[in-house]
């Protein structure tokens, strides 16, 4: 049965970045209600009613994953990883979006997945691509019954996928007998721990846990067998799935990843609720910080103009009165406005100068590779604002 514990507010889908903020465009903008479920049959957290797939995965999709040098090389390591343990003859990635992964592997071996058109585009020229949902219809479009996977990757993208019983059918169809699946999302033991509430919007249907994962898969004649913490997207996890009769032993590892979930009551709904609170009291602490600074006249900015921070501030209605712009690297974003509230995005070359006291962090996954980066600014005197894991002003 799922139970509501967190309410976020009205919010736009994250990804919807305006390209202009005339009154023709803003009145057509589209808003739901974030809200935020725990199951307590399999102990699933879950948005309460995600939107439909069709309008979030579209052509116009934004985000690329190679923008960050952190990523690049998550990317290269995983793949010379699976190279070592796994030698896949046919490897498929599911979410494959700019070709970060794939880049790592011979293109023979590759087959990339990918909704959204505009980044299947850029990826189907070298590899094949198929500019499709992933579901069985798909699958049996790819495989047959002498045509299976040894390795199917997914970063980011299981979590995206309203219809999880789908999803692993259409993924024991695909995999050959000791085949594995590989996924990496968010833990939502960092959500929890870093109170990381900007890791849920639209497109994060599930925030899962290993406990939660490994009751979802055996719906699907599959098992988790291992699980490990990785650093990405601030605290994520990478599972290892296989098929029940597969040959690979559950690991020590994963015993004791969800001995600690257990030991941190991810399986009970009060942590929930405890949450929420902790959510509640974040929000109001941020916009203080905010509106004090902006009180002393002090020029505040937005570093990153990252999905999670649309949650941010449209839960706490933070709009263009108190933050000037977002900076980005990504071509794409720049030029237009954040989803909700309308800040205008522009490139960091523009944006990161003399004239900025402070920078929200935006993309705070990424602060270790953005304070190398901005040594001058932090010399200078300028200062960075987070939420996480409390809402605090830092320069170090
Ligand atoms: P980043 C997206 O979320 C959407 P976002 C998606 N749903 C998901 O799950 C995760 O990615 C994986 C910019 N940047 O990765 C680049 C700078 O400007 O945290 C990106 O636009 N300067 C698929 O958007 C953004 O920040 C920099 O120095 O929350 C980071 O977005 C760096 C390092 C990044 O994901």
């Amino acid at each position: 049965m799922k139970k509501k514990f967190l309410n976020l507010g009205k919010q736009p889908l994250a990804n919807s970045f305006l390209s202009s903020n005339s009154k023709k465009i803003l009145n057509k903008e589209f808003f739901y209600n974030l809200t935020v479920s725990f199951d307590t049959l399999d102990y699933l957290v879950s948005i309460t009613n995600p939107v439909n797939p069709k309008y979030q995965y579209t052509d116009k999709y934004a985000h690329r994953a190679s923008e960050s040098f952190t990523m690049r090389n998550a990317f290269a390591k995983i793949a010379k990883d699976i190279k070592k343990k796994f030698n896949p003859n046919v490897i498929m990635e599911i979410g494959s979006n700019d070709g970060v992964f794939i880049k790592n592997f011979e293109r023979k071996k590759v087959i990339a997945v990918e909704p959204c058109k505009n980044l299947a585009n850029l990826t189907k020229k070298k590899y094949k691509t198929f500019p499709d949902f992933w579901n069985k219809n798909l699958a049996k479009k790819i495989f047959t019954k002498s045509k299976k996977a040894d390795v199917i990757f997914s970063a980011n993208t299981i979590s995206h996928i309203p219809d999880l019983k789908e999803t692993f059918d259409a993924i024991d169809f695909s995999l050959s007998k000791n085949g594995i699946l590989i996924i990496e999302d968010p833990s939502l033991l960092s959500v929890i721990k870093n109170n990381s509430y900007d890791q849920f919007y639209d497109e994060h249907v599930y925030v899962f846990s290993s406990i939660a994962i490994s009751n979802i898969v055996k719906n699907s004649n599959l098992r988790l067998f291992h699980a490990e913490k990785i650093e990405t997207h601030g605290g994520s996890m990478r599972y290892y799935i296989c098929k029940n009769e597969a040959k690979f032993k559950k690991t020590k590892t994963l015993s004791a990843t969800i001995k600690q979930e257990k030991n941190a009551k991810l399986h009970k709904f009060s942590t929930y609720l405890l949450f929420s609170k902790k959510v509640k009291a974040s929000k109001k602490k941020l916009i203080k910080i905010v509106k004090n600074l902006k009180s002393k006249n002090k020029k505040i900015i937005s570093y990153g103009a990252t999905y999670k921070s649309s949650t941010i501030f449209n839960y706490c209605k933070i709009g263009k009165n108190l933050i000037n712009y977002v900076t980005d690297t990504t071509i794409n974003k720049q030029g237009k406005y954040t989803p909700g509230q309308h800040i205008p995005i522009i490139s960091p070359e523009k944006g990161m100068n003399h004239t900025v006291d402070y920078a929200f962090l935006g993309a705070w996954n990424f602060k270790k590779e953005i304070l190398k980066k901005e040594k001058a600014f932090i010399k200078r005197g300028g200062k960075f604002i987070t939420h996480v894991p409390v809402a605090k002003i830092f320069s170090n």
